[in-house]
């Protein structure tokens, strides 16, 4: 699936059928707002997707294989290039202009940015910082083409953004990967590679401070409409689309909100930093122990330095100092080779500094620096048997839901139009298994989405978790399609409507989506 960002000359080349009307009518104002905006139209338009994550949560940083796919929230950049001015002023920078459709929420801005360096200040919470990450990530792609003196262009930018900040489905790599497109064909590329974009967008979204993993930006990145995403991040970034078997009865994910809002710039030090962070102290912690005295893993060993220490090397150094039969195993039997040393290994609820610095053979200032100075957290103690017992226990989910997906007998008895009720159930019971142990191991769930999740059961989902960072956001079910009425009118009488919600939220509570595509670029004739 590597190749180029595509070009798109319809709405039909980006949008699901059913998605149609709504999506023209939004790109209608979009265009019209632009030019009340600037005085004259677009150039392009930058398209990148949210996506829902079906199965594989937490596990993308730890360089574990996950199962996303794009919906049809999308975040979309209307832009124009401007002349480079040459006043002696500005000579040594360039402009960016950014308005937003939702003006009160996210009001317009302008910079002058100077050549030499984009600063983004993330200790604020700022809306254009996201597009101030993605310009930065895409100069530097744009820096080694062209070399160093590569002057970009000022731009004019309109931002119209659906997927819900704080939901779960991923706003802020779309916004970033729409942003670092939007900024590569100001600059004059209209070829743009997918693998390069997805790489730069999720370096680049950790300058707003958060230490995310690859999932979010592979899936807006690389999805095709129709189908969901299996992306590999080691030995390289790799993302193929996964079809559905056709089922009966026919298998719906829905999307359920819980809106409670986690703010991962908020809550990072004390939830998804702090997660990130437990998972590469735990890998160094059994590396200390079951590896040899001097077998020390690589600094920042992760490809994309996601972690410090990742548990994918932890066990590979394993393989070759211990036992040199592990590096023949096929990855299951790896994942289980490592719950077992987990279990047997770290054995206390939580661990302090001291007594994980200890282990390592480091003092506590050491620690903090090699593990917590980039992204802070805070904690007592580090809980690490339990995140990597969810990690590998994830991981293993992953690979059976991929096997059960294509298993001949489910494809053949799904084709003959036979009951697939079985296998379905099957692919459920995972998704449940996952938050059960994102609740209880990871504890990224809140009451909320456990209500949710509960209701939903009860009234006929095969599976149901939260989906994405957790903590609040949303939630994802798997349903048979004679079920989804009935699953909808529990949520309502039973979630819902105890909240106070705007009428656009209502809309929003509840969606049925398909699998849509990913990022493109429409040139505006
Ligand atoms: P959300 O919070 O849904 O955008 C985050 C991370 C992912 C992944 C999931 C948990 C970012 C951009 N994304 O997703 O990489 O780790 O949590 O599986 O931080
Ligand atoms: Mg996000």
């Amino acid at each position: 699936m590597a190749g180029s960002v595509p070009i798109a000359r319809s709405l039909k080349d980006i949008y699901t059928e059913d998605a149609l009307n709504a999506q023209a009518q939004r790109w209608s104002k979009l265009l019209a707002k632009f030019e009340t905006t600037y005085g004259h139209a677009p150039e392009f338009v930058s398209r990148s997707p949210g996506r829902v994550n079906i199965i594989g949560e937490h596990i993308d940083y730890s360089l574990y294989s996950v199962l996303p796919m794009a919906i049809t929230a999308d975040a979309l950049l209307a832009v124009s290039v401007s002349p480079v001015k040459t006043t002696s002023a500005q000579a040594d920078s360039y402009k960016i202009q950014i308005a937003n459709v939702q003006e009160a929420k996210f009001p317009t801005r302008e910079f002058d940015v100077p050549y030499d360096a984009v600063d983004i200040d993330a200790t604020v919470h700022e809306w254009t910082n996201y597009f101030k990450s993605g310009l930065r990530g895409a100069l530097e792609l744009l820096r080694k083409k062209h070399g160093h003196d590569f002057r970009p262009k000022s731009m004019q930018i309109l931002m119209d953004g659906t997927v819900p900040a704080g939901g779960g489905l991923s706003s802020s790599a779309a916004f970033v990967s729409a942003s670092a497109l939007a900024v590569m064909a100001a600059n004059g590329e209209r070829e743009v590679d997918k693998t390069a974009l997805t790489e730069l967008a999720i370096v680049s979204e950790r300058a707003v401070g958060v230490n995310s993993g690859g999932m979010d930006q592979s899936a807006s990145v690389f999805s095709e409409r129709g189908s969901a995403l299996f992306v590999s991040f080691t030995p390289s970034l790799k993302a193929r689309p996964v079809y559905f078997p056709e089922t009966s009865p026919e298998l719906t994910f829905l999307i359920a909100q819980s809106f409670v809002t986690a703010d991962k710039f908020v809550t990072g030090p004390i939830h998804y930093n702090l997660r990130v962070v437990e998972c590469s102290l735990a890998a160094a912690y059994l590396n200390a122990v079951l590896n040899p005295p001097g077998a020390r893993l690589p600094a920042d060993a992760a490809p994309l330095g996601v972690s410090l220490y990742g548990f994918h090397e932890t066990y590979v150094a394993l393989a070759e100092h211990n036992n040199p039969n592990s590096a023949r195993r096929s990855i299951p039997a790896q994942l289980e080779e490592l719950i077992a040393l987990t279990t047997s290994t770290l054995t206390k609820e939580g661990y302090t500094r001291e007594e994980i610095a200890a282990v390592l053979e480091i003092t506590v200032g050491e620690l903090d620096q090699q593990f917590t100075s980039r992204f802070p957290v805070r904690a007592e103690r580090f809980k690490l048997r339990q995140r990597a017992l969810h990690v590998f226990g994830e991981a293993l989910r992953v690979i059976k839901f991929m096997e059960l997906l294509e298993d001949p007998a489910y494809l053949a008895q799904g084709s003959r139009g036979s009951d697939t009720s079985i296998y379905n159930a099957q692919l459920g019971a995972l998704l449940n298994e996952t938050q059960d142990s994102c609740r209880q191991a990871y504890e990224c769930s809140c009451e909320e989405i456990d209500a949710i999740c509960t209701i939903a059961r009860a009234a006929g989902s095969y599976g149901s978790r939260l989906t994405g960072a957790g903590w609040g956001g949303c939630s994802v079910h798997l349903v048979p399609a004679d079920k989804v009425a009935a699953v909808r009118k529990a949520l309502q009488d039973e979630y819902y409507s105890k909240l106070d919600l705007t009428e656009d939220q209502k809309e929003a509570a509840v969606v049925v989506s398909r699998p849509g595509s990913g990022s493109a670029l429409y040139l505006v004739e």
